[in-house]
């Protein structure tokens, strides 16, 4: 079968079909009928058959395969006009077809595919199916229509929460509000043909373009462009959907569906979606392993052992509890498993309070979670996931007992986030059993997972470590070994260029302000005091001792000194008088002053240019390094991870992504006149003027 993404221009992907009087037009596009190149071509061929036979009274377009049409193929996004599939003409021409058309939805019609459905006068779906317009993810807005019909036939405040969630509704909730004319219980075609034929006669027939909005006000718009400064911050699409929808209430609809499309163009040539776009394909490439196929053998996980009950652990546990996979906690102590319990039991039970978990839910999860204070009622476990301290010796320690006492072919897993997998691995006599699953906290809510592969870890270990992480609703990407892995070693390189900065004058705020205007939620320094100064103080410490240097006398060393550990002991770099927002510190000011004084540094004014520059590429060259070292597999693997765990905006493409979208040049070029000397495979792409998603690409053609 031909894939989405590679139908030469011109090809016919829709089958015809006779039903007696009913013309059967069935999308063939797998995996997700995309509406790719030969798919406006197929729908043309057959609206021209139906046009041209009389004894065609009805037409029913539906997708072959799992799903309706998924949506315009995001792929052709970058193409020259010319060549891009012309969606909109095809969706015209249904608008206007002189017989009636019928959308038979399953699994999911997403932005063009409901788009389609939009533009038939008719949509019947099976009760499965979810229809919805997504592309305010992708940095777009619907661009064939969707802006203009969906108002018209759900009211404007509920296409406004559609459009701007970009989430789908189920078809039993796309009856009641009109979007689908009929659930069909059984066989979809046969239901779908049915519908049809008792509607063949219809006169006129009742086209959604000529409808009129319902449910608008000014004040619904202006409330919802408020409200994007909450959801939407910093994007760029969002604000056009509610203008559009804006439009779709006082305008003909031939107005609005045009300003629509000149609209779609700016905004699919935007960087915001050009950097959407890249974050869709690298988490769906970052789920590929080089080298191991889908046939690789897979141990069945129906039940996990977690050891430790604290943050961690209680929060991943949470995550196979959702599920409905049980759990075996182990603690040392009975008081440290009744509060990680507890803890656990209470964050069920304040989902419930809001309503998003009936009280019957979390008796069921709490049902499946078992509390022990023995390892040995691990045995029986399918996985078994280390999430104590990190300290290697204990690690080893508990390896060495779960090597002892877990059954042959368990998985065994440690959270470590920083040790070396390889030796925790020594610690037992099955190394392949032994891989690292990275959870980020809180781990019930953070989707990454970084998935450590150990020199001997067994291709089926890592492919059900993948697909465990797909059960858990989490974004696996596979690391290698070393410091920090992929996240935390980035972190490490941009906290020393944070505390360069502030050496060199900026003020901690300003350092924090700078990845604000890029649109992290949280700067270096906020997020250092939220992960608390102690952790990184403990390691430049040991770090020091270990090498036989002085005891390091930094300047954020000394604010630790003063017993100001960042937001648990509501002081750290900032104040935090209400316990969690920060606000600078005069205490922090002093004690630089005095430090800079000291040190004999000329403190000089750093423009956030310059800070979101140097912190940016900071870890982007690090990231270089990492794809270089082989730890990453691909640079978009590193942006999966940092969007995912550390909260870079998707908009921006990721570190990565964004390097790329500057131009790698100018990111050599800046890092050199700041002083990082850039790591070789960056200084070659950028000399090859080429881009980090080139490199994957190529990279990812030499493997196949
Ligand atoms: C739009 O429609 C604009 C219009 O308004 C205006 C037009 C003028 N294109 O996710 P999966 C690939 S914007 C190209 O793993 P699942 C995907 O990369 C679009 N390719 O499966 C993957 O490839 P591979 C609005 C696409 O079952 C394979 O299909 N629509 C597209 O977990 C399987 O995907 C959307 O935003 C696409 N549109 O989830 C929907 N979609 O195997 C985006 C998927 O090589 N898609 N692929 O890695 C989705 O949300 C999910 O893919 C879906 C299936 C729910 C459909």
């Amino acid at each position: 079968m031909t894939s989405a993404n590679n139908n030469p221009a011109g090809q016919n992907l829709v089958e015809q079909s006779r039903d007696g009087d009913i013309l059967v037009l069935t999308i063939q596009n797998p995996p997700v009928n995309a509406f790719g190149p030969g798919v406006p071509e197929g729908l043309h061929a057959g609206l021209d058959v139906a046009e041209g036979d009389e004894g065609v009274r009805a037409v029913v377009i539906i997708g072959g395969g799992r799903t309706f049409v998924a949506g315009a193929d995001i792929k052709t996004f970058d193409l020259p006009r010319e060549q891009a599939p012309d969606v909109r003409g095809v969706i015209d021409r249904l608008d206007a077809f002189s017989k009636p058309t019928v959308a038979a939805i399953h699994g999911t019609a997403l932005g063009g595919g409901l788009e389609l459905a939009l533009a038939c006068t008719y949509r019947v779906a099976v009760e499965s199916a979810r229809l919805g317009l997504p592309e305010v993810k992708l940095g777009v807005l619907p661009g064939a229509g969707g802006t203009q019909r969906l108002p018209r036939v759900v009211g404007a405040q509920k296409a406004l929460e559609m459009m701007l969630s970009g989430n789908p509704v189920k078809a039993g909730e796309a009856e009641t509000l009109g979007l689908v004319d009929e659930v069909v219980d059984g066989d979809l075609l046969q239901g779908a043909v049915a519908f049809a034929r008792a509607h063949t006669d219809v006169t006129p027939l009742p086209r959604i373009s000529e409808r009129q909005v319902e449910g608008a006000s000014p004040e619904l718009f202006a409330q919802a462009k408020a409200g994007l400064e909450k959801t939407h911050k910093g994007q760029y699409s969002p604000a056009l959907i509610v203008d559009l929808a804006e439009m779709a209430t006082r305008t003909p609809f031939v107005d609005g569906y045009a300003e629509e499309g000149r609209q779609f163009v700016q905004a699919k040539d935007s960087p915001q979606s050009r950097g959407l776009r890249h974050l869709f394909f690298a988490e769906r490439e970052a789920g590929k392993i080089a080298g191991i196929g889908k046939d690789t053998p897979q141990t069945e996980i129906k039940s996990a052992g977690i050891i430790g009950a604290g943050t961690m652990g209680g929060g991943i546990a949470m995550n196979f509890l959702n599920v409905g996979l049980p759990v075996t906690i182990v603690e040392t102590t009975q008081e440290a498993l009744d509060r990680g319990l507890g803890v656990i039991r209470k964050n069920y039970e304040n989902t419930a309070k809001k309503g998003r978990m009936s009280l019957d839910d979390v008796e069921k999860r709490m049902g499946l979670l078992t509390p022990t204070l023995s390892m040995d009622d691990l045995k029986d476990a399918d996985i078994i996931i280390e999430a104590v301290f990190e300290n290697m010796d204990v690690k080893k320690e508990i390896f060495t007992k779960l090597d002892a006492v877990a059954k042959p072919g368990a998985i065994l897993a440690s959270n470590t986030s920083t040790l070396d997998v390889n030796e925790i691995a020594s610690a037992t006599t099955r190394p392949e059993s032994v891989i690292g699953l990275h959870f980020f906290s809180p781990a019930n809510v953070m989707r990454l997972l970084e998935i450590v592969r150990a020199d001997k870890t067994s291709d089926s270990v890592l492919a059900t470590g993948m697909a465990l992480a797909k059960r858990i609703g989490k974004v696996g990407v596979v690391v290698g070994v070393c410091d920090g892995f992929v996240g935390n070693r980035m972190v490490h390189r941009y906290g020393d260029e944070a505390r360069k900065l502030v050496e060199e004058g900026a003020r901690p705020q300003d350092a924090d302000a700078a990845m604000h205007a890029l649109g992290l939620p949280m700067g270096p320094f906020e997020m250092s005091d939220m992960a608390g100064l102690d952790v990184g103080y403990l390691i430049r410490q040991h770090q020091a001792k270990v090498a036989g240097q002085p005891k390091p006398d930094g300047w954020l060393d000394r604010i630790v000194e003063g017993g100001r550990k960042g937001q648990k002991t509501q002081a750290g770099i900032y104040d935090y008088p209400d316990g969690r927002k920060p606000v600078p510190s005069a205490s922090t000011d002093e004690l630089l002053n005095t430090y800079r004084q000291e040190k004999g540094l000329q403190s000089r004014e750093v423009g956030q240019d310059e800070a979101t520059k140097r912190l940016t590429y900071s870890l982007v060259n690090e990231g270089a390094q990492i794809l270089d070292d082989g730890i990453a597999q691909r640079a978009g693997d590193i942006d999966v991870i940092y969007v995912y765990g550390y909260g870079f905006p998707a908009y921006r493409g990721g570190p990565m992504g964004y390097a790329d979208e500057q131009g790698l040049k100018n990111v050599v070029a800046d890092l050199e006149k700041y002083g990082q000397t850039p790591a070789p495979l960056l200084k070659r792409l950028a000399d090859e003027g080429k881009t980090f998603g080139q490199y994957d690409k190529e990279k990812a053609s030499a493997q196949a």
